[in-house]
């Protein structure tokens, strides 16, 4: 018979993750945009997205995921972005730190080392190679961080130790979110702090800084995704700025599936 469509070759399924995260709301955006009425964007978690990921990869079976950069299924998987032609999932954009009001006077150590965490792509994706090899995440922190002393004396540098101050920081499961969340966290515990993660959804996150029970989380990617927090918690958390530069959104496929655009999901 005729050659399947895309759509059919997939049951017009895209794999999705947490429905907190902004990239859902991208990718119902798309759907809107590009008119894809008969398709699907299932609801899951980074980790069901990557696991569906690689049971179709081993096989080279056709599937269409919601993807972010900086994440390791870039350098595990051959994997492209599909154009987006209507720019639905926006430029480039960057990952900020965002503190709860007032942890700047109660905590002013704390506030300069999360205020001075800058790192790349590279180096998260470093620490997200070895969670994914299996390494525990506090265990990658920890070694990335005895790796890059130069680095973490950047951060720290002309803040002073801790006394054990508690610190609560807050963090989705994405893999890139685990990744700098636990290095930030080692550092600040190897300059005195008590600090707890909160594993926790995106609302929640941004919910968590804005009510204070939260002192801050570095997982806001700004301007575009998570745009709708900001607006609604506007005014009841300090944007530290950037912690990350260049990220992407979009939805990725396999490189041996033959489309090339959002738009070739019409057919
Ligand atoms: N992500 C990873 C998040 C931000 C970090 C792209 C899955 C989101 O879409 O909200």
């Amino acid at each position: 018979g005729a050659p399947a469509s895309v759509g059919e070759s997939v049951n017009y399924k895209i794999v999705g993750i947490d429905p907190g995260a902004g990239l859902m709301k991208a990718t119902t955006k798309a759907i809107d945009t590009y008119g894809l009425e008969k398709w699907n964007l299932v609801e899951g978690s980074g980790a069901a997205m990557t696991a569906a990921l690689k049971k179709a990869y081993d096989k080279k079976e056709p599937i269409i995921v919601t993807g972010w950069t900086p994440h390791w299924m870039f350098s595990k998987f051959d994997l492209k972005y599909l154009e987006d032609p209507k720019g639905v999932y926006g430029e480039a954009e960057n990952i900020h730190t965002i503190a709860r009001n007032g942890l700047k006077e109660e905590h002013p150590n704390a506030y300069k080392i999360l205020d001075q965490f800058h790192w790349t792509s590279e180096d998260m994706g470093t620490v997200m190679s070895m969670i994914e090899d299996g390494a525990a995440p506090d265990k990658a922190a920890a070694k990335w961080v005895e790796e890059h002393d130069d680095l973490v004396k950047k951060w720290t540098n002309g803040a002073g130790k801790g006394n054990g101050e508690k610190l609560t920081i807050a963090y989705v499961a994405w893999a890139s979110e685990i990744a700098s969340t636990n290095v930030i966290a080692k550092v600040l515990k190897d300059m005195g702090f008590d600090v707890t993660l909160r594993q926790v959804e995106a609302g929640p996150m941004w919910a968590g800084v804005a009510d204070g029970s939260v002192d801050a989380h570095v997982a806001g990617w700004l301007p575009i995704t998570h745009a709708d927090y900001v607006s609604k918690f506007k005014g009841k958390f300090e944007d530290l700025g950037t912690n990350l530069e260049g990220t992407k959104l979009g939805l990725v496929v396999p490189k041996y599936m033959d489309i090339t655009s959002i738009e070739d999901l019409k057919e």
